[in-house]
């Protein structure tokens, strides 16, 4: 969160569960959505987690995640984001490999569903201002074809 500055914590949960965590201290506009979930599950859980997280992202099997991963791959969404898997490998907003696995979307600002994931490509600031990604212009069907590819993102 701080440029140039890395912090390491370490979260002991003894219970298997979904815990909230948050920002502690004031650090900008969007402060109040700087949630993060920690979610722990036995060992054997974990570690198949873990494994499927490492894998690259999934080839598209349908015709329309194909045309969406183009459209992804083509605008300047690779300039920011990365993709395991693909040519995309842009560090400056979060990794999106396994996004269609995680619950909510801008660090816990909304949940994760068809509806926000749209919402938030054409406008993130009008859910997150100040948010560091611009909103991204296009047609209502390429954003269903970039919607139907984000979704395999399992
Ligand atoms: C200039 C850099 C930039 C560009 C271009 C950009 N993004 Fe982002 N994106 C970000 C940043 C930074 C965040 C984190 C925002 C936050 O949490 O406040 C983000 C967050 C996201 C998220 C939420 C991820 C999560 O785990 O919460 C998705 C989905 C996303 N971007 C998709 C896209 C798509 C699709 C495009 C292209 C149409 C795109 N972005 C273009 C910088 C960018
Ligand atoms: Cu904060």
């Amino acid at each position: 969160m701080i440029p140039g500055h890395v912090n390491e914590f370490w979260l002991e949960a003894s219970e298997p569960g979904i815990y909230l965590g948050e920002c502690a201290e004031f650090c900008g506009d969007q402060h109040a959505k700087m949630q993060f979930l920690v979610i722990a599950e036995e060992e054997e859980a974990f570690r198949a987690w873990v494994a499927q997280q490492q894998q690259p992202a999934a080839v598209p099997a349908s015709e329309l995640a194909q045309e969406g991963q183009e459209i992804f791959l083509g605008s300047t969404c690779i300039n920011c984001h990365a993709i395991e898997g693909t040519g995309a490998t842009g560090e400056l907003g979060p990794d999106l490999t396994h996004l269609a696995s995680r619950r909510t979307l801008a660090a816990g600002t909304v949940p994760n569903n068809r509806g926000n994931l749209g919402g938030w490509i054409v406008a993130p600031q009008s859910i997150k201002p100040g948010s560091l990604m611009p909103a991204t212009e296009m047609t209502g069907p390429q954003l269903q074809a970039l919607l139907a590819y984000l979704e395999t993102l399992e």
